[in-house]
């Protein structure tokens, strides 16, 4: 691992902005098991930990604790409950990846309550990675998983209202911000992942985005860490940033370190998309369990659990 001066000698604060450069951090955290995702999930993390306490797998912990997000109504970015596209269809996206490499997607899933789990089922029972559309809720009801409607009460409204003046702008952190990702690394020392989201509300029929692209929302390798993202799902995938971020750790950078570099590529990026306008959050964590968070925006947090506590962190951001 690479300290501050040495990152600097080795040319890091180029990549960095000025005043980054100020306050480069050393690594937070440490420690096994432990599990962090976005937002303050601090439900999907004891979901998680119940699994860890019992000396379970990380990927079992990770699809347990996500599958919190997608059953409850409440969470309008991530399965039942999510918010539809303009048209009114709620298309879920979800990866996992475990600790030899396997990964399993599923996108543009309608009706189906754990994404999570009909990704999981690619990746353990198919020589695929990813199935999409009606493909992909044949596979789930073929194995045994039920239609339900997605769409409640509360998201039909909420999408009724939107109809009303139909302007597509998403609003920082307030809006369709709460994409579940996370990462695991249980007391064998393994890590796992997953990524399940409803998407961006009322996006394009048909529109998929970063959450389901393994290396875009979810990236894992055992031998180095693993990482994860949540926000404008377009400004993730033109970055492949959870790719980038584990790439950043195996040369040598902090996860802290990998996070900053990563939304530096966005920010300086020449998009026809003004980031200023849009939140991107990002989580790291390496083998040793320590962690890193950053973001565009002010107001991403995640939750971690680790050394028995579970809790929320407020991550340090770009746009000061
Ligand atoms: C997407 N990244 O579909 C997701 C949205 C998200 O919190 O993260 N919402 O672009």
């Amino acid at each position: 691992m690479l300290n501050r001066r040495e990152f600097l000698q080795a040319g890091g604060a180029a990549l960095l902005s000025p005043t980054l450069t100020e306050a480069l951090p050393i690594a937070e955290g440490g420690g096994l098991p432990m599990a962090i995702c976005t937002w303050d999930r601090l439900k999907a993390n004891e979901a998680a930990k119940a699994v860890l306490e019992k000396k379970g797998r990380a990927l079992d912990a990770v699809e347990a604790g996500v599958k919190v997000q997608e059953a409850d109504p409440n969470d309008t970015s991530v399965g039942y409950g999510g918010l539809p596209d303009r048209d009114g269809h709620v298309t879920l996206d979800a990866c996992i990846m475990d600790e030899k490499g396997n990964a399993g997607a599923v996108t543009y899933l309608e009706h189906i309550m754990h994404p999570i789990s009909v990704a999981r089922l690619v990746m353990e029972k198919t020589p695929h990675v990813m199935l999409s559309g009606a493909g992909a809720l044949r596979f789930a009801l073929a194995n045994g998983f039920k239609k339900t409607n997605l769409l409640t009460p509360q998201s039909e409204k909420i999408w009724k209202e939107w109809l009303k003046t139909a302007k597509y702008k998403p609003i920082v952190n307030v809006e369709r911000h709460d994409t579940i990702g996370m990462l695991v690394l249980d007391a064998q020392g393994d890590m796992s992942g997953a990524c399940t989201t409803s998407g961006m509300a009322f996006k394009l029929n048909g529109r998929v985005g970063d959450s389901p692209i393994i290396g875009a929302g979810l990236y894992v390798d055992n031998e180095v860490g693993g990482a994860c993202a949540t926000g404008v799902g377009e400004f993730v995938m033109r970055t492949l940033g959870s790719f980038l971020l584990v790439e950043l750790m195996r040369q040598g950078r902090t996860p802290q370190q990998a996070c900053e570099e990563a939304i530096g590529r966005i920010v300086k990026g020449k998009t026809k998309d003004d980031f200023r306008d849009f939140q991107v959050g990002y989580l790291a964590v390496n083998k040793k369990g320590e962690y890193g968070a950053y973001s565009i925006q002010q107001g991403f947090n995640f939750a971690l659990y680790q050394n028995g506590q579970n809790r929320v962190i407020e991550s340090d951001y770009w746009l000061k």
